[in-house]
Formats: structure tokens, sequence, C-alpha cells
């Protein structure tokens, strides 16, 4: 007996997020180890990776140089106080960090998850405000579809009916922009979209209706992920841009999917031109491997908290792991392991070949659309009537069956792989589905 081979024979106790526990625990689907571009399941068979894990995984599984790092990290340093006393490796992540992330994105806050994250830049914009001297500018502006993790900050910002409305009434003096997702005009589009650039200016509607002295900040995902992968119209991003500034509004990217190399640049941000003044990060900040988040903002609003006293606390915010020290050894080696490999400049031509195998779908059964920038994809199928979600899920079913491993929201089938896939990789995954919307009814 393999030492994988022990089933627990109680799945009870575990609550699973996000997970349709009754159904995973009547049929469950154990992983057990994984390398570079697979996993291996309980049954001993490999599974190709085609969402890095859950978007994080982007160099790819037990890279060496991390679980080293980790290794000889614990054995060093296993935990150091996150308030008021420090240690070297965080300090190194941040100054490694803020080398790739856009100019003037210089200082970096730790969180342990792309959901801290969010709370934290909202908390970030909401508390600059206040100490520029406009304390009237509390209100955050997020997006329908958008999703911002799990958090009442985040939920209430985020437009994603079922992550909120069991929820309560969530923060106050919220509103938000309409999606962008137009599949009228845009559908089968590669790449950005062509239409729907106009949709920035419903900010200006916003500013209308509660007037800019009262709204902080905007926040958005360049490219959403988690909703189904909704790509920003052609010039949507810089008009956006345009407008906070105009109105003195901060701009807040949600980077946690985008960021480090999704998109064959390090962040979303360089891919489109458009600079926002936070970025929240984390999934692929350690390759998935432990929990860390970032929040790197423009030096600008890091100056303005740091004018007080010297022994006043400049942000009354933190959390216990706030740069814990195997989490930054962990990200210090993820960020070499993305350099040694190249992983977050080019992408170009291995975009190209994903794009093209992408859309060599669209006359499958099923197909509605079919959307891809960088290394993201996805491809809608018509739900089932009266039975929305259920195709994508036996999709998700079957493809696991074949040997491949895939995300689905709602009918729309969203495809991430580590970013060192090949294209005898690429072609695998985009067969397997194939075959799989041959197979479901
Ligand atoms: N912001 C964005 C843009 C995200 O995509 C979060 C915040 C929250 O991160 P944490 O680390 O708190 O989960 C996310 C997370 C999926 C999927 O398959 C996406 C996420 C998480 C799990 C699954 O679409 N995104």
């Amino acid at each position: 007996m393999s030492k994988y081979s022990a089933i627990p024979n109680d799945l009870e106790a575990f609550w699973m997020p996000f997970t349709a526990n009754q159904q995973f625990k009547s049929n469950p689907r154990m992983l057990v180890s994984a390398q570079d571009m697979h996993y291996k399941s309980q049954d001993g068979r490999d599974i190709l990776d085609g969402t890095a894990g859950l978007w994080c995984v982007n160099a790819g599984h037990k890279r060496k140089k991390i679980v080293t790092a980790i290794q000889a990290q614990v054995e060093e340093l296993d935990y150091a106080p996150a308030f008021q006393m420090g240690h070297p490796k965080a300090f190194t992540l941040a100054n490694k960090l803020t080398e790739i992330t856009p100019k003037d994105l210089n200082h970096v806050f730790f969180t342990n998850s792309g959901s801290e994250s969010v709370e934290t830049a909202l908390k970030i914009a909401l508390a600059y405000q206040r100490i520029k001297g406009e304390a009237s500018r509390t209100r955050l502006i997020g997006r329908e579809r958008g999703y911002h993790g799990v958090n009442f900050g985040g939920i209430s910002v985020g437009g994603i009916v079922s992550n909120r409305k069991m929820f309560g009434t969530l923060l106050a003096g919220v509103d938000h922009l309409p999606h962008t997702h137009l599949p009228e005009v845009n559908s089968f589009s590669k790449g950005q979209p062509e239409h729907g650039a106009e949709l920035a200016d419903d900010l200006t509607r916003l500013i209308k209706l509660h007037d800019a002295s009262t709204i902080a900040a905007v926040i958005v995902e360049p490219v959403s992920g988690s909703t189904g992968v909704l790509i920003p119209p052609k010039e949507y991003l810089t008009r956006l841009r345009a407008i906070c500034d105009q109105y003195g509004i901060l701009l807040i990217f949600d980077e946690v999917i985008t960021g480090f190399g999704r998109l064959g640049t390090p962040f979303a941000s360089d891919y489109f031109g458009v600079i926002p003044d936070i970025i929240c990060a984390a999934k692929g900040l350690t390759n998935g491997v432990i929990p860390m988040g970032a929040v790197i903002v423009k030096d600008e609003i890091y100056s303005q908290f740091m004018t007080g006293q010297q022994e006043a606390i400049e942000l009354f915010h933190g959390y216990t792991y706030s740069g814990n020290p195997i989490a930054s050894a962990a990200a210090i080696a993820t960020l070499e392991t993305y350099e040694d490999d190249g992983l977050m400049s080019g992408g170009g031509e291995l975009a190209l070949h994903w794009q093209e195998a992408l859309h060599s779908l669209s006359n499958h059964p099923f197909v509605i659309d079919i959307r891809n920038i960088g290394l993201i994809g996805a491809i809608e199928l018509q739900p089932i009537d009266g039975y929305p979600t259920k195709r994508a899920f036996a999709a998700f079913l079957r493809a696991f069956e074949k040997g491949c491993l895939i995300r689905t929201t709602g009918d729309i089938i969203a495809l991430s792989p580590p970013l060192i896939i090949n294209k005898a990789q690429i072609d695998e995954l985009i067969g397997c589905i194939g075959e799989v919307l041959y197979e479901i009814e």
C-alpha cells in the first residue's frame, strides 16, 4: 500500500470552503502530491493542472528553490513578532518586490491572503483621505461581478450576489460601477474586447450622485477572474484612471490573480499601462506555497502617514503574521524562481498558442463564448435550462476523471495554468476539454 492510499474514513469534520460538501464527501477528489505541471490523485493518476491550484502556483508545483528556502528558514527563525519588532527577510522581500512593482509604488504592507489585502487597501484608502484633510471621503466604489475576497469590505465592494446576499447589510456607503461583460458585442474576443470603454464613464454618474468629496476610492480587478474572466474593454482602465485623477479618488487594482506574470508582465498594471495608487496582491507572491498577501502603495500615500511624532504608530492595522519569516523566505525564493525562469516577462508566443488553442473550441457543443488574455482563458457554456452551473460542473468532474484539473464558475470554465506550461501541455489541456464537451449533456 502506498503511503498515500489511506483515505481518511471520516470526511465530516472538515467544513470545506466554497465547496459542495455533500457532493464532494459522497465522491471525494483527493490530491496527494504534486510536481511542476501535475498533481497526483489519490488513485495514483497524474492530473494536469489547468488552474495553477487556484490561480496561485505560477511557477508550477514544489519548486526546489522555494522548498529549500522554507526548510532553511524554519530552521533559522520560525516566527518573530510583527509589531514593534522586525526581522531581515520581510525588509529584503519588500525591497525585492518593489523592484518589480510599477514606478512610484514602493511601499509594502504584508497580509496573509487576498481577502486581507483588500481589507487593508480599503482601510489605507480611507485613512489616507482623512490624514490628507479629506475626511468626508468615506465612500468606496466597487463593481458588479467584482470579486475581492470574502471579508466584509471585500464582499461589500464586490459584486457577486451569492457572496453577498446571506450576510446582512455589509459596509455602508458603497456603490458599484456596472460590469464590463458585453457578450452581445464582444463574444469570442481575442485579448481585450473592442466595445465598452464608455462603461468607465459611469463613475462620473456616481460622482454626480454622491459628489466626489464623499468618495475615497474605486477598486476593480484589472481582469476579473472569479466571476468568469471578464477582460477590460480597450481604453476602459485608462478612462477610469483619468476620472479618478480628475476627482481626487484613489484607484485600487486588485491584482490578486493578475499579479506575478499572469499576463506576461509582472502586474496587469504594466500590461495595460495604467498605474493605480494601490495594488492588492497575494497568491503568486509565494507561488501558493505559504499564505501571504501584500498591499503596495504609492510613495505619496506612505509619506502622508509618516509625518507624525516619532513614537506614534502611524496606522492602526496589521496581522500577527504580517511579513511572517517563513512566508517572507518563500516569497523571496518565489520571486527568484520567476526571475530564473523568465516567467514575468515575455510569454508572448506561448500566450498566442494558448489563444489559438482555446479558440479552436469555438464550434464545440454548448460553447457560447471564449475569451482570453495572457495565460487566462474562459469557455462559457450554454446553461442547462433551469439548472444553472450544472453543465459546467459536469465538465469539471469529467475533466478530472480524464486527468485534467479545470475550474468552473457558473457555467464558465476558467483556466489559468502555471506559467511553465508548454505548448504540448496546452494542447493536452484544451484537447481534454474538447473531448469533455462531447461527453457531457
Ligand atoms: N481578490 C481577487 C481578485 C481574487 O481573485 C481574492 C481577492 C481573495 O483572495 P484569498 O487569498 O483571500 O482567497 C481573490 C481570490 C477562482 C478562485 O477559481 C479565485 C479566488 C480564490 C479562489 C478561487 O476563481 N480568488
